[in-house]
């Protein structure tokens, strides 16, 4: 069912914000410092409760007071700081107070019960956020957004993120929202006052919802940018034994990850590692290389070796160019046809010959992204890098600051008013009057909404919410 954003704000607020919740806001453990937060009408009162400034006088809002954290008896639990924000230009939209005591994971534990006993909740996971959103401190997308920068794991993800926290995507949707909203209005207009209001004209709506339907399919497209940079792209490192493959991977990670040697056969198991290219976060597997061999062990390695190929959205085929190219080369050559991969010949400081039978070969006249080189060259190494980048993101590097859906909720909405557009402009196409695509208009309507937060489902609502940890 969808409802609106303001009956949900409504009724979970009379549900939620009344009281007043408490958790630990830093992450569990041992720490320099570690923050309590409180957030609710009470905050002010669990003050009271719970902390003694050092010097008198109540807590200011905005004003850092030092002072020391007691228990339901006074007894001191902690020198702490107190920082007590008044609503509404709070976080959360409510009183806030935060102390900052010592990081112990004893002084946290009696901390909390402190404020507990002082009349504040345990906070179920993500309920700050939760109550950010339905204070109107941020839309669903934002919502989403503070969830994956805290998730972030490379820059590329976090400035994604960030970007949409500050509401890229809400501005890209209430673009298509806005005018669609505005010629539902005229539309409801035409039908409950036809004397009074011209039907609107249905090539001008055609026109409009053609536009819309454009917009919404570019940020459909968005989607595939949006999960690179949140997910990153896997690339696994195959080929034959002894060609470089842990050389490249060591290479490309700047460190000594993998063992090399000249022992063909070294890597038995696979390794991964994560670099980032164009902000990029490339998921490197190394794997042991592919032969024929009868060794229970090696085999086994082979046989996680091919898995590891079958899951990675990308292929770097690394092969000795300089010797001539053996079978167990050149299955691996057939095996990788149609992959998306890069072909890396090898070894181009001792030789050609693998390089030169691959130019002869049929194979070759594929146009394939191809490099002749050696790992052990730092401006080969960079030519890689290029050629991934250009393989795994189509030539266009990911901008983090261009509006781009970042769940599958999101992309499913935008699906959904598509879906809704097209049955619109089919109607108008056959004929039909305006006024007989009001429902198709309104679902459109209720999809985009969906983005901004204002028009959501209670299911979607939890399964935002639920992705937070306890004291966000
Ligand atoms: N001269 C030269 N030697 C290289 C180059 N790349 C790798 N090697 C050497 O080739 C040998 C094998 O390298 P590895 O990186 O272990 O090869 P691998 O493909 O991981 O081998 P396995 O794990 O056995 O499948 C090592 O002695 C490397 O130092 C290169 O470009 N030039
Ligand atoms: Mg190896």
């Amino acid at each position: 069912m969808v409802v609106t954003s303001s009956a949900i704000r409504d009724a979970s607020a009379a549900r939620v914000l009344g009281e007043t919740i408490v958790a630990l806001a830093t992450p569990p453990g041992r720490g320099a410092i570690a923050v309590v937060r409180c957030s609710g009408a009470d905050a002010r009162v669990v003050a009271a409760r719970t902390f003694r400034p050092a010097t008198p006088g109540p807590l200011e809002s905005r004003f850092v007071r030092f002072g020391h954290v007691v228990d339901a008896e006074g007894c001191v639990i902690d020198q702490a700081m107190a920082l007590y924000l008044a609503a509404p230009s709070t976080p959360t939209g409510e009183d806030v107070l935060e102390l900052h005591v010592h990081g112990s994971p004893v002084v946290v534990r009696e901390t909390l019960a402190a404020a507990q006993s002082a009349g504040a909740r345990m906070a179920l996971p993500g309920e700050f956020t939760r109550r950010a959103f339905l204070n109107g401190k941020i839309d669903l997308s934002q919502a989403d957004a503070v969830a994956d920068l805290i998730e972030a794991e490379h820059r590329g993800a976090a400035r994604a993120a960030e970007s949409r926290l500050d509401g890229t995507l809400r501005d890209a949707v209430r673009a298509l929202r806005d005018p669609l909203d505005a010629a539902l209005e005229e539309l409801a207009a035409a039908v409950d006052f036809p004397d009074e209001v011209p039907a609107p004209n249905s090539a001008s709506l055609a026109a409009l919802v053609s536009a819309l339907r454009d917009g919404a399919a570019e940020l459909r497209a968005s989607w595939e940018m949006g999960r690179l940079l949140r997910e990153g792209l896997s690339a696994a490192i195959v080929g034959p034994p002894n060609a470089g493959k842990s050389s490249l991977l060591n290479a490309l990670l700047g460190e000594e990850r993998a063992l090399v040697s000249e022992t063909a056969g070294t890597t038995r198991d696979t390794l991964d590692g994560q670099t980032v290219i164009d902000g990029v976060l490339l998921r490197l597997v190394d794997t042991a290389g592919i032969r024929q061999t009868d060794e229970a062990i090696e085999a086994a390695g082979v046989e996680r070796a091919r898995r590891a190929a079958a899951q990675a959205s990308l292929l770097i085929v690394v092969l000795d160019g300089s010797a001539p190219l053996a079978q167990d080369a050149l299955t691996v050559l057939e095996q990788t046809r149609g992959r998306r991969r890069l072909l890396l010949f090898n070894k181009a400081d001792l030789g050609e010959t693998g390089w030169q039978q691959w130019l002869a070969s049929p194979g070759s006249r594929e146009s394939e992204t191809t490099i002749f080189g050696s790992v052990l060259r730092s401006s080969d190494i960079e030519r890689t890098k290029s050629a991934l980048a250009s393989l795994g993101w189509d030539d266009v590097a990911p901008d983090p600051a261009r509006p781009h859906l970042a769940s599958a909720w999101q992309a499913q909405a935008v699906e959904e008013a598509i879906a809704a557009f097209d049955r619109v402009l089919e109607t108008l196409h056959a004929g039909h009057p305006a006024d007989v695509c009001v429902g198709d208009l309104v679902e459109a309507s209720a999809a985009l909404g969906q983005l901004s937060g204002e028009a959501v489902t209670e299911q979607l609502l939890e399964a935002i919410f639920s992705r937070f940890c306890i004291g966000k």
